[in-house]
């Protein structure tokens, strides 16, 4: 099986890299996705899109659109940079597609 454990260097001993030249094996910076509260977005909306985008269960779901209506802000979930910016613009497209204000961004942790 190819492959080590993650997070465990490569080991280059038999590609004829010195150790001064081995590339470390960074694991990726992680975004959050936020939802932010307005006063128009219907809340099964937002469940659903929870549901759906982010693959949270019913109850789950619930329970982050009620600390977005009560907080103003949740973390949908946590991604590498590009699939979080690409949730974010589904997020957009489908809040917009039914005209709700419904706004999401990154926030790198
Ligand atoms: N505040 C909205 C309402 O009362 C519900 C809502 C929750 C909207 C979360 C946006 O990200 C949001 N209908």
């Amino acid at each position: 099986m190819a492959g080590g454990k993650p997070g465990t260097p490569k080991d280059h001993r038999e590609e004829g890299l010195a150790t001064a030249e081995r590339k470390k094996t960074k694991r990726p910076d992680r975004y959050k996705v936020l939802l932010y509260n307005d006063d128009y977005t219907p809340m099964d909306f937002v469940v659903n899109v929870l549901v759906q985008v982010f693959g949270k269960s019913p109850a789950a779901a619930t329970q982050i659109m009620l600390q977005v209506h009560k907080g103003g802000l949740g973390v949908a979930g946590v991604y590498i940079r590009e699939i979080a910016e690409t949730k974010v613009a589904t997020v957009h497209r489908l809040a917009e597609e039914r005209g709700y204000p419904l706004r999401s961004g990154v926030e790198k942790e």
